[in-house]
């Protein structure tokens, strides 16, 4: 039992870059499985804050291999750009950051069309972040996507994105203001460079699982951003889940040691999509601020609201967490009440599951637990029993209610403020 995986349990920004910083020190090797640049993690370590998208977060850890792996879009000037992050702060990263030869290369193409699928949608756009996730995945899905491997046969890869360009803009039309071959040119330069970091990552795993080398899987996005279980369609174009981690890096199941959730000791969501227990007044623009809770890869602010533990034991239900990881803590210190959501009623008969679509989600009424608040500041706590008792109460009612087991707890963005229980 080698693998560890820590997975976004509710909308995503819940703080999983700063646990997988964290944990990254016990493990050889941290990868990711799915998703691209529009995942956005914010690690702190001596001062220095690091922005990651691509890159996994265990990058930072000077002794951690990582992998991005099969399962993700990768947009290569968007990989240099985030390494010249790392050689900004003489992080060194040779042999050890290396992409899956399966991953799929995400196009400024994609990019361009995940802008024209918003425009189309309009009121009912998804509010993706416009890196082009949705129709990478798309290409990949109707089998005329670029695997990162291809890319080292020019003439196959040219062929192959001048074929994908026509199809969107039999589509567009003038719309669409693509120039395909600045773009093959541009990757006649990418290309000499990125053949170091290219690998065929089955050997790696198979390795890894051989001797048993700890490895850390970083989720990316959330459960409720999962294509097949989040919010369908208000959702990225992954599976976020718990099942991606799976398709997307070749891992056994047998080697499974932990599932931890990370979980914000409130709400927050980015883009369209319902959220019962969003705060449109001012608790929402409270936590907003306090909690700094601004995208990082768009700069948007991000919806907020109070913690919703149906949502929570659902999203417990399809990852099967072994354990939590609260996060954020410290922004409720100075809230009065707080409030969880323990269900949901529509037309005030409560509803027995999570709906399974948006329309039905958008119609309910979370049903109410309120909770004292603890007026103490709790920032850089280390220890659980530090903690104040109305903090205690908090965490033991959600572990009661979800039947997950908080195993850690953040009190602020540094890597010192954590307890470990
Ligand atoms: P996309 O771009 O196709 O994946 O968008 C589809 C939906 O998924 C949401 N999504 C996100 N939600 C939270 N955080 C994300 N990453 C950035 C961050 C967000 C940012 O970590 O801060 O900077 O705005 C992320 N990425 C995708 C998105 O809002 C859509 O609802
Ligand atoms: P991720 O996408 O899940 O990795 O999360 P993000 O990095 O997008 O957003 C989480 C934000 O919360 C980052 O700015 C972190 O530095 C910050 N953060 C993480 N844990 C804590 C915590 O316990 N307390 C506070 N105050 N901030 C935290
Ligand atoms: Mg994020």
């Amino acid at each position: 039992m080698s693998t560890t995986v820590v997975l976004g349990s509710q909308f995503g920004d819940e703080g999983k870059g700063k646990l997988v910083d964290l944990l990254s020190e016990k493990f050889k090797i941290t990868a990711r499985s799915a998703g691209g640049h529009n995942a956005g993690h914010t690690i702190v370590v001596n001062g220095v804050t690091y922005d990651f998208h691509i890159l996994p977060s265990g990058l930072v850890n000077p002794e951690t291999v990582n992998l991005v792996g099969s399962g993700t879009v990768v947009s290569v000037p968007q990989f240099f750009h985030e390494l010249e992050q790392l050689e900004k702060h003489n992080l060194e990263y040779k042999d050890r950051i290396f992409i899956s030869d399966r991953a799929h290369a995400l196009f400024k193409l994609h990019s361009l069309v995940d802008g024209l699928e918003e425009i189309e949608l309009g009121r009912g756009a998804v509010g993706t972040t416009k890196k082009g996730i949705g129709p990478c995945y798309q290409t990949k899905a109707a089998r005329s996507g670029i695997r990162i491997g291809e890319i080292f046969d020019k003439e196959l890869m040219d062929k192959k994105l001048r074929t994908m360009a026509a199809a969107f803009q039999k589509r567009y039309g003038d719309l669409l203001k693509y120039d395909v071959e600045a773009e093959i040119k541009e990757y006649d330069e990418w290309r000499p460079k990125l053949a170091e970091y290219v690998i065929d990552q089955v050997p790696m795993i198979q390795q890894a699982e051989a001797t048993n080398t700890p490895m850390l899987v970083e989720g990316a996005n959330a459960l409720l951003l999962d294509i097949d279980w989040g919010t369908y369609p208000m959702v990225t174009s992954s599976n976020t889940g718990i099942g991606g981690v799976f398709t997307g890096l070749a891992l056994s199941p047998f080697k499974l040691k932990e599932v931890i959730g990370v979980v914000k000791a409130y709400q927050t969501r980015v883009g369209g999509g319902p959220f019962p227990t969003e705060q449109i007044n001012e608790i929402g623009d409270k936590l907003q601020t306090i909690g700094r809770e601004v995208g990082v890869t768009t700069g948007r602010r991000r919806r907020c609201g109070w913690l919703d533990l149906v949502l929570l034991k659902y999203s417990a239900a399809i990852n099967h967490y072994t354990s939590f990881n609260l996060t954020k803590l410290d922004i409720l210190d100075d809230f009065d009440e707080i409030k969880v959501a323990v269900g949901y009623k529509v037309d005030g008969k409560e509803l027995p599951s999570f709906p399974g679509t948006i329309d039905a989600l958008s119609k309910v009424e979370p049903i109410y637990e309120t909770l004292p608040g603890w007026k103490t500041n709790s920032t850089n706590i280390n220890s659980y029993e530090a903690l104040p008792e109305n903090a205690r109460k908090y965490i033991e009612f959600i572990e009661k209610f979800t039947g997950v087991g908080v195993k850690w707890i953040g009190t602020g963005p540094a890597r010192e403020a954590m307890i470990f229980r």
